[in-house]
């Protein structure tokens, strides 16, 4: 049946790609984060949109996880020189995507079109859908001010304490009609919320009124995969930012926070010991460092939705 996956960039991606190995392509739908997104030279850069596209195209930069294989970095010494902002770095060929983007959209075209064609040109077969083709803006509240996310993450490099997110536009933001047809596909099999961080990359998501009352009114399971193994985050600034929060850094605390949204929720062998018998938990290795890792994870995630242990 059809499978349904929100993530953010980079770890949320990887389960999307062992999803993209087993799931087949007509049948698969990665609805991807655009809290991220933000303005830089003119240009509209989506980095989780592109994330997402580049490493199911296998074209993703394998030591970043963002941007692209094989990049050349002329653009940016050419900034450099001209003493522009190079705090964020956009690849030459990272910058063509943002530059076709942004014409398409001063044309008027949506996001999830422009999207669709990016991601078709480069081989992706399934749908990867932005969460809104409004514009939803994550906020990082710190004790040094607001700061743009892009600002906290890149430009201060997650150092200044978090002492709140809030998801600019989001309340006023409409689900498109491709993510409303996904919810309605008959045969909706599954909905996996991926390990991304559930503050930064997933809450932006869910923070859409008419998304998150499309899956509260699912008729097919949803598995999440906890983004927290042996008490830390795998990845980027998750276990940080719970801390700065007052929040256990443990994967209860997660399943918490989604609440009933979550009807199975996948912890790593690493805190099998935690699963005591709870009915919603499993466990499945979790960690992805191969390409196998993130199948096996893929075929651990469905068969947990068809109602598996
Ligand atoms: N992340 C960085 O840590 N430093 C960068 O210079 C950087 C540039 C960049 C350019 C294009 C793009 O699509 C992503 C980029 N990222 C960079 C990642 C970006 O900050 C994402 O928001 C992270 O993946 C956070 O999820
Ligand atoms: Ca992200």
């Amino acid at each position: 049946g059809t499978v349904i996956a929100l993530c953010g960039g980079i770890g949320g991606a990887k389960l999307a790609l062992g999803l993209a190995r087993v799931v087949p392509a007509e049948k698969l739908t990665v609805i991807v984060n655009t809290g991220d997104d933000f303005r830089h030279f003119g240009l509209a850069v989506c980095p989780d949109i592109d994330t997402v596209v580049y490493t199911l195209a296998g074209r993703a930069n394998p030591q970043t996880g963002w941007g692209r294989a094989g990049e050349s970095w002329r653009f940016m010494e050419a900034v450099g020189e001209l003493g522009g902002e190079t705090w964020f770095a956009l690849g030459d060929t990272d910058l063509a995507t943002c530059a076709v983007r942004t014409a398409r959209l001063a044309d008027g075209a949506r996001l999830t079109t422009v999207t669709a064609d990016i991601a078709r040109a480069l081989g992706v077969g399934c749908a990867v859908l932005p969460a809104s083709d409004d514009a939803v803006r994550t906020v990082v509240e710190t004790a040094d001010g607001d700061l743009a996310f892009q600002t906290y993450f890149v430009g201060c490099r997650c150092a200044p304490a978090i002492r709140g997110l809030r998801f600019d536009g989001a309340a006023t933001a409409r689900v498109s009609p491709e993510v409303a047809a996904a919810f309605a596909a008959p045969d909706l099999e599954a909905i996996v919320l991926c390990p991304s961080n559930p503050y930064l990359s997933i809450d932006p998501i869910l923070a859409i009124p008419g998304l998150r009352a499309l899956i509260a009114a699912r008729r097919a399971p949803l598995v999440a995969v906890s983004p927290i193994v042996g008490g830390t985050a795998l990845k980027g600034p998750l276990a940080k930012l719970m801390a700065e929060l007052g929040l256990a850094v443990t994967p209860a605390t997660v399943l918490a926070h989604y609440g009933d949204l979550v009807d199975v929720f996948v912890l790593d062998t690493a805190d099998a010991d935690q699963a005591g018998d709870a009915p919603r938990l499993r466990v499945a290795p979790s960690v992805m460092v191969t390409l196998d890792d993130r199948i096996a994870l893929a075929r651990s995630v469905l068969a947990f939705a068809r109602g598996g242990r």
